[in-house]
Parts: structure tokens; sequence; C-alpha cells
């Protein structure tokens, strides 16, 4: 098809949006709507914008109904879609933790077993005590994580950290870092050649403003 356009999937509003709508911008995409729209499609590039939240992303690009998308890797890993990672952003930065309260003695990934731990990304984390031959119950929950131990709900928790400060401001300290996290660049594997060519062409304008920034 000729007019076929390719279609990026961008988180619709959290930490992501803005940077992922300057990244666009600063490869002189312009769009045609402002971004409360589902789909917006852009003016001078042939490019669909699907606004969403960022745990659908995976999905949507693993059944092709958005050909790209923007995301942290965090949730591309918990969500294990079948999506090619294509590139690292360099933005949203950010680690996958474990925390405990801070008057607690932390004695190494030991401390865990037997113990409860509080997250929204459960995947990642059974995956990971599994690694490490400990056995631990994981409390799967959906937000306000850190406030799990003061309420009596977990041992600890396993959350997203950047500066700290959330940790701190709820008497927890980070004791181990199970991953390093920023915003990725995903693709579906089977694309029409013509995407592949509208894909190539963007990522060539990332990577081009990407070395410029260094
Ligand atoms: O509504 P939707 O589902 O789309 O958004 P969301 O609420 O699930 O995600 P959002 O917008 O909060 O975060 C989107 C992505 O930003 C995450 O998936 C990460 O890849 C990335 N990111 C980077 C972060 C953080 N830094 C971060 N600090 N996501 C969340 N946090 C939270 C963390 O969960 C904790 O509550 O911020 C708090 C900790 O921050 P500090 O600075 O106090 O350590
Ligand atoms: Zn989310």
């Amino acid at each position: 098809m000729k007019n076929e356009r390719l279609r990026i999937a961008i988180q619709k509003s959290g930490r992501l949006t803005e940077k992922s709508m300057q990244l666009l911008s600063n490869c002189g995409i312009e769009l045609r709507n402002g971004k409360r729209k589902l789909l917006s499609p852009a003016t001078n590039f042939p490019l669909e914008i699907y606004f969403l939240r960022d745990d659908d992303i995976p999905q949507y690009v693993e059944d092709g109904v958005a050909d790209v998308g923007i995301l942290g890797e965090n949730v591309l890993l918990e969500e294990q879609a079948r999506v090619d990672t294509l590139l690292p952003l360099g933005f949203a930065q950010c680690r996958l933790s474990l925390a405990i309260p801070k008057n607690e003695t932390y004695t190494g990934l030991d401390y865990w077993n037997g113990k409860k731990i509080a997250t929204t990304y459960s995947n990642i984390l059974k995956e990971y005590l599994t690694k490490h031959g400990i056995s631990a119950e994981i409390h799967a929950i959906s937000g306000s994580v850190e406030i799990a131990p003061s309420i009596g709900l977990a041992a600890g928790i396993c959350d997203l950290v950047s500066s700290g400060s959330t940790l701190l401001s709820n008497g927890l300290k980070e004791v181990e870092v199970l991953l390093k996290s920023q915003a990725v660049l995903i693709g579906n594997p089977k694309l029409s050649a013509i995407k592949q060519q509208i894909l190539e062409k963007l990522i060539f304008r990332i990577r081009s403003k990407q070395a410029a920034a260094k």
C-alpha cells in the first residue's frame, strides 16, 4: 500500500509522555492533533501516534495493532511480550530494587527466605528469586507499594527507584538492584517492507539526534 504509515504507541499520560513527544519533535515530526486523541497522525512524516497506558504497549506491538512503541524496559520485561528491542532512548532511567525498613539489618539475599515481598513486578521478581534460589512469598499489589511494610503487609518491597526519595520518606532503604531500566523503542518483528523502511528512517533520525547530543 502506497499510503502506509508506521504506527507508534507512546504513553498517554505519565513520566514517559513528554520525553516521547519531544523525541518525535526533535526528529522533525509534527502532529496534527493535540495529544488528547487516541490516534494522532503526523503531518510531515508517514507516522501515526497511539496514546496508550504504558502497560498496554507491549501487547499492542506484539499483536501488530501498533508497529513500534516507546516504553520502559522494566514494563517490557514484566509483560514478557514477543517484540524486538530496537534502540535504547536514554531517558526515564531508573532501577528496580528490593527495599526494607531502614532499621532492619540486611544480611544478603538469604534475608528474603520465608519473607513476604510486595510488588507490582511479580514476573521479574519471581524470576530473580528463582535464579538465586530464594524462597519468598510475592504479594502482588497494583500501587502504593512503598507503604506495604509500614502497614504490615510485607517485610519488604520490590519497586522502581530513581532519586531514592520515596524510599527515604517511607522509612525504607534499598538493598538489592534487580535491574537498571530506561526508555526503549520496541518493534513488531514482522513489519511490511514499507513500514520497515519508514522505521529505518525514524531510527536514523533518532540516532543522529543522539549522536549530536553527545
Ligand atoms: O498510567 P500508566 O500505566 O501509563 O503509567 P504508570 O503510572 O504505570 O507509569 P509512570 O508514568 O509512573 O512511569 C512510566 C515509566 O517511567 C516506568 O515504567 C519507568 O520505566 C519510568 N520511571 C523512571 C519511573 C521512575 N523513574 C520512578 N521513579 N516510574 C516510576 N517511578 C516511581 C516509583 O514507582 C516510585 O513510586 O517513582 C517513585 C520513586 O521515585 P524516587 O525518585 O522517589 O526514587
Ligand atoms: Zn503503567
